[in-house]
């Protein structure tokens, strides 16, 4: 278990510990942005117990979820099961079939417990999804989070731009 000192903003869980290198950008830019999280290790079919148990001690703070997971992927299912706070669902590249088990599986959700899905191997947008969901709140206000995403993307841009530049001269 991993965290940032204060108290978490966003809990994190990953299905295995064999997922945390790809997980790994998402860690790295909510500490960008200075975003409190805290990220364990749970699986949905291996350990459920933990997995109703991390959420559970989450709930009260964490203003969002973010579930990592690969294969039959049902972690971000479940931890939605346990939450009425937004859950991002990353889908990982992690089985034979490039992810395309873990997308639908984190994607197909049925009606009435909505997981918000991103991109297999989606781990950056993660972050900076659940970095405009925190935006909203006063906590992330507070953290200056409307101002450091749109700075973000003004550099975005720059790098584009950058580019171009590098490759005319
Ligand atoms: C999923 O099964 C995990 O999220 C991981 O992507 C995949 C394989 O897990 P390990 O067998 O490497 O632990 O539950």
């Amino acid at each position: 278990m991993e965290s940032l000192e204060r108290s978490p903003l966003v809990g994190v869980l990953v299905g295995s510990k064999s997922d945390l290198k790809v997980v790994q950008p998402c860690l790295d830019t909510l500490r960008e942005f200075g975003i409190p999280y805290q990220v364990t290790v749970a699986s949905a079919h291996r350990t459920p117990e933990l997995v109703e148990s991390d959420v559970a001690e989450l709930e009260p703070n964490v203003l969002v979820f973010i579930a990592f997971a690969g294969m039959a992927a049902h972690l971000a299912g479940v931890v939605a099961s346990k939450t009425t706070k937004p859950v991002i669902g990353v889908p990982l590249s992690s089985s034979s079939l490039g992810g395309v088990d873990a997308l639908l599986s984190t994607m197909q959700m049925p009606p009435g417990i909505p997981v918000g899905t991103m991109a297999v191997d989606g781990a950056k947008n993660a972050a900076l999804f659940a970095a405009a969901i925190l935006a909203l709140s006063p906590a992330g206000e507070g953290l200056s989070l409307p101002a450091k995403l749109a700075e973000y993307r003004v550099n975005l841009a720059e790098s584009v731009f950058d580019a171009s530049r590098e490759l005319n001269t």
